[in-house]
């Protein structure tokens, strides 16, 4: 692993990208230009905040109780989860969500883009504890550009001999003022497998509300998606491609209390996850030497 001054001297940028060393051990990129703010954990590729300057609070939202620690997951941003959603389909012993977020990646390239946005991009670094749980050669990066929006790129290259099969998301905490404030649309009419209480396909009637712990897996759609916060005088659009799972999670009282590092009392209130993800039936097929790419934009505009 690179240390932060050997990061800085290689893909540092001069008034817009750092790294640093952090309390934890790990090593944090700091992003700050004309549009925007933002800090990704290199352990996961884990983009830990965005704050557009345009906005009065983050839109990307982090837990106050998140830990940084090496192996373990950060409570909030936009953990990768690769190459399973959910539970692994046969090994109870393998994490949650797949590996990717509790992992090294590295950098591999950082740069400008034409219209000021600071681009990085970094791959998952193999090992034998990842080769145990998934045995297929293979590269992932993921690209990150921060500006007044951000865009995350994640590429799956298949460059083994036979083909593989991925569920992978980026399963991105957004910041609102109150869950049971705002609506989600863009799903209208949509199957999902709704997680609360079982595994039950549902049809999405009208905007999606919240009134209690919502776990649905949207199924079979590009959909836009748009996160609707009077209070907070915005909408939050979420636009991808290479995706054709959706899922909108909140975990409500009983379960953020659980899981205990949702920032007590209620910080879960100021969250709801609207993730890209392939899943369950939108599982993907990588083919022998070829690429597959989910790519995700969000941006907030004030009403
Ligand atoms: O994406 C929703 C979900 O699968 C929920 O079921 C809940 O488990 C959430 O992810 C958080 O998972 P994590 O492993 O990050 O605690």
């Amino acid at each position: 692993m690179k240390t932060a001054a050997q990061l800085n001297q290689q893909f540092g940028i001069a008034g817009q990208l750092s790294f640093r060393d952090d309390a934890s051990g790990l090593v944090v990129a700091e992003f700050i230009n004309k549009f925007a703010t933002a800090s990704l954990c290199l352990q996961g590729a884990h983009l830990i905040s965005w704050h557009p300057r345009s906005q009065s609070k983050p839109v990307v939202w982090v837990s106050r109780d998140a830990k940084m620690a090496a192996g373990k997951s950060i409570r909030g941003g936009a953990p990768v989860c690769w190459p399973w959603f959910g539970a692994h389909a046969s090994e109870s012993s393998f994490p949650g969500h797949g590996y990717a977020r509790t992992v090294p990646w590295s950098v591999i390239e950082s740069g400008t883009e034409p219209n000021g946005a600071t681009r990085l991009t970094l791959r998952l670094q193999e090992s034998e504890k990842t080769r145990a749980q998934w045995n297929h050669d293979c590269n992932v990066d993921l690209t990150v550009i921060i500006g007044d929006t951000l865009r995350m790129e994640m590429t799956t290259e298949n460059t083994g001999t036979s083909d593989f099969v991925i569920g992978e998301a980026l399963h991105t905490y957004l910041q609102i003022s109150d869950i049971g404030k705002v609506s989600v649309t863009g799903l209208e009419g949509c199957e999902y497998w709704d997680k609360v209480g079982g595994s039950n396909l549902r049809k999405q009637d009208g905007a999606i509300t919240f009134n209690g712990e919502v776990d649905r897996v949207y199924i079979n759609s590009a959909a836009e998606c748009v996160i609707h916060d009077a209070p907070l005088k915005r909408r939050i659009h979420i636009k991808k491609s290479g995706s054709l799972s959706t899922v909108v999670w909140t975990p409500w009282t009983e379960k953020a209390n659980k899981m205990g590092d949702m920032g007590q009392p209620d910080g879960w209130r100021e969250m709801v996850c609207v993730e890209s993800v392939n899943a369950i039936d939108n599982v993907v097929t990588v083919l022998a030497g070829n690429k597959h790419t989910l790519i995700v934009e969000y941006t907030a505009t004030s009403l």
